[in-house]
């Protein structure tokens, strides 16, 4: 029998009224993995008029430090059912055991240490100010909770990318209701049992599971109880949930689609830069936000950088979650598969050369029914050729070459997106340089996705609204109030 994956409210899980239910399919072997009860309005008003209610209950009155506490118990909670929260991604997800054991889980657990530790550490903006009677006053900012906070997030790294909001919402005292990816409900709904067992009072998280249009993530978005609404995804959802929290002037963050590139010079270390676009290009079969899909390489090093990087992709091993040695796994989707897969077609009808892959790989029988895909990589592909310009969110980069420094950045910049891009250089002047001149919230110079959570992150342009991280999420997470004191 299919494992049932419900909603999560004011601390417990329910099937919800409606009895709409969606399959939740591998994307390894095509199997049923659960089935998914949906959220419709009336579960949806219930979880938010939880979360609405929480927020006047003991959690209101928790200093930060106990706050601080039950975050802290929130990571062990994670940490101590790793396996369980491991098989649970790898399942919806199909990506490698050796991919989320590194990068999904350990950071689903650090999203709640660090945001708890920081908002116990930040103080608070004072002002002292002179006044005509010479008295004086002095002025001091106090943070409160925004309240009801919707988070929305993706499928792509659904554990990362959700508690990553969580985590600073609920440090800086809101409550939250959040709406996973249809694609990857289980880790959020998993999160729940977590939550009890860290003494998180009932209704602080609450979860709604379903699609967009129509469903749990569109009711979320609109529904006039929430505060505020932080989404992961991408910019034609953004824009419509943009729509949807101006009834009410609620706020938004948005972090969405890229187009990103990387730019290698010749006075790189070749090897370094070939091992970080392997990451970059195709670390979760090209699905990261993240992600290099352009890849500027100076003339003199072009045709070294094309065979090492080619041959590090022809060497990556595809397969399932537990296979050995694997690298990478399959989509996430046969749906985001015919996607990726048109893009395959239009980068050869538009004149592209493919260096390697550009199609679907053979894979034993069992695995037939998964959506699997080659790594791709391209040449001679034109600067306004749908590849160079679209995100196309797979494992895939077209590889252009240049000759200097202001042409590659004017190239590098033309494009609506603005999320993030590495630079490879051992000139540390030209790092500075081109790192300034690059239009995007993110920047690597020799690395890639290394991340410290204190710094701010986010896009600029169609890349998203905001930042997050560090202190920026205070801003986003709190309301901040000015008290004047005249003394
Ligand atoms: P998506 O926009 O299709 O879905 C994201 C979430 O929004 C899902 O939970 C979905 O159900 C929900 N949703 C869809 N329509 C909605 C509506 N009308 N109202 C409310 N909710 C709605 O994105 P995706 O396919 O899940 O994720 C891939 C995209 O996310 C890519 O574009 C990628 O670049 C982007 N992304 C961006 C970042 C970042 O930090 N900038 C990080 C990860 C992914
Ligand atoms: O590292 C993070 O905090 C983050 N938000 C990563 C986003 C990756 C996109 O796929």
């Amino acid at each position: 029998m299919a494992q049932n994956v419900l909603q999560f409210i004011d601390g417990e899980y329910t099937k919800g009224a409606s009895g709409a239910t969606f399959e939740n399919i591998s994307p390894v072997d095509g199997s049923l993995i659960s089935i998914v009860h949906e959220a419709k309005k009336d579960e949806v008003d219930r979880a938010v008029s939880s979360a609405k209610a929480a927020l006047r209950g003991p959690w209101a009155s928790m200093s930060i430090s106990e706050r601080n506490s039950i975050l802290h118990k929130i990571a062990d909670g994670i940490n101590a059912r790793f396996d369980e929260f491991l098989k649970a991604e790898c399942a919806d997800t199909g990506k490698p055991y050796s991919v989320a054991s590194h990068i999904d889980i350990p950071r689903g657990a650090a999203n709640f240490k660090v945001f708890a530790d920081l908002v116990k550490n930040v103080p608070d903006e004072t002002f002292h100010m002179e006044t005509p009677d010479g008295a004086g006053a002095l002025n001091y900012g106090q943070r409160s909770p925004k309240g009801v906070i919707a988070v929305i997030s993706p499928w792509n790294l659904p554990l990362l990318l959700m508690t990553w909001k969580v985590g600073p919402a609920l440090a800086c005292g809101n409550t939250v209701v959040v709406k996973p990816s249809e694609e990857t409900p289980t880790t959020t709904a998993l999160l729940g049992q977590v939550m009890n067992d860290a003494g998180l009072p009932k209704g602080v998280f609450n979860v709604v599971q379903g699609f967009g249009p129509d469903s749990a993530g569109a009711y979320l978005a609109e529904h006039p109880d929430v505060n505020a609404i932080t989404f992961t995804g991408e910019t034609r959802t953004g824009e419509i949930i943009m729509k949807a929290a101006a009834v009410g002037l609620r706020n938004i963050s948005m972090e969405c689609g890229g187009k990103n590139s990387a730019i290698v010079f010749d006075d790189a270390d070749v090897n370094k830069a070939v091992a970080g676009t392997m990451r970059s290009a195709f670390v979760n079969c090209g699905q990261v936000c993240l992600g290099t899909e352009r890849v500027y390489v100076h003339k003199n090093i072009f045709n070294e950088f094309a065979e090492k990087l080619a041959k590090g992709a022809r060497d990556l091993v595809v397969g399932p979650p537990d296979g050995e040695n694997v690298n990478m796994g399959p989509l996430i989707s046969h749906e985001h598969r015919d996607k990726v897969l048109s893009y395959y077609n239009k980068a050869v009808e538009q004149g592209s050369e493919v260096l390697l892959g550009g199609g679907v790989p053979d894979m034993p029988t069992k695995y037939a029914k998964g959506a699997w895909i080659e790594p791709t990589i391209w040449l001679g592909s034109k600067d306004d050729s749908a590849v160079v310009r679209e995100e196309i969110f797979g494992p895939c980069c077209s590889l252009l070459p240049f000759e200097d420094e202001d042409e590659v950045l004017a190239r590098a910049n033309d494009t609506k997106y603005g999320l993030a891009g590495s630079i490879w250089t051992e000139n540390t002047s030209r790092a500075h340089r081109t790192a300034q001149k690059l239009d995007a919230g993110l920047v690597w110079v020799n690395s890639w996705f290394l991340r410290d959570l204190r710094t701010a992150f986010g896009g600029a342009k169609h890349s998203g609204i905001g930042r997050e991280g560090g202190v920026h999420g205070l801003e986003f997470y709190t309301e901040l109030k000015n008290i004047c004191i005249k003394l």
